[in-house]
């Protein structure tokens, strides 16, 4: 069958139909995955895999999707995006997701993460986007701190000090 395939499409077929999707990733800079075609309907019979990996064993990952999100539903059987925590096959699921409603935030318990993008013969969607990267705890806090009039109200008599 396949060979068949090969020779019935010759190389002028765009090798990205079959290839964009999945590979090894590093966490060390924030980047995005998508389903092949994003935000234009994902081709039938993709199997895409993904591993994201943080420079540090300490380290974790989270991923937020883009709410455009829409994966063939019908109990996220025949198409949709799964997340293990590790690389795996048995690694924990974090989470199996399809229709169109994003997923909420996802993060690892440690430096590695799996994702799998599988669709059907029939029926697909746009499909999903997500940015990943290494998850700083500290992060929440420092937002909270900037936004108390407490932090506001000194840097603001400063700021006239220096005019004065
Ligand atoms: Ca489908």
């Amino acid at each position: 069958m396949c060979r068949i395939l090969l020779y019935m499409f010759p190389l002028s077929v765009p090798v990205s139909l079959y290839s964009d999707c999945g590979g090894v990733l590093d966490a060390s800079k924030p980047g995005y995955i998508t389903s092949p075609g994003y935000p234009l309907e994902y081709p039938p019979h993709q199997n895409c895999h993904w591993v994201i990996q943080a420079p540090e064993t300490s380290q974790r990952i989270v991923l937020n999707f883009n709410p455009h999100f829409e994966i063939e539903r019908l109990d996220c059987k025949y198409d949709f995006i799964e997340i293990r925590d590790g690389t795996s096959e048995t690694a924990d699921v974090l989470g199996r997701h399809c229709s169109n409603i994003a997923p909420p935030p996802i993060i690892s318990s440690g430096p590695l993460i799996q994702i799998r993008f599988v669709s059907d013969y029939a029926h697909q969607g746009a499909g999903f986007s997500l940015r990943y990267e290494i998850f700083k705890t500290g992060e929440e806090m420092m937002i909270c701190g900037t936004q108390r009039p407490g932090f506001t109200a000194p840097q603001f008599i400063l700021a006239e000090a220096k005019w004065i």
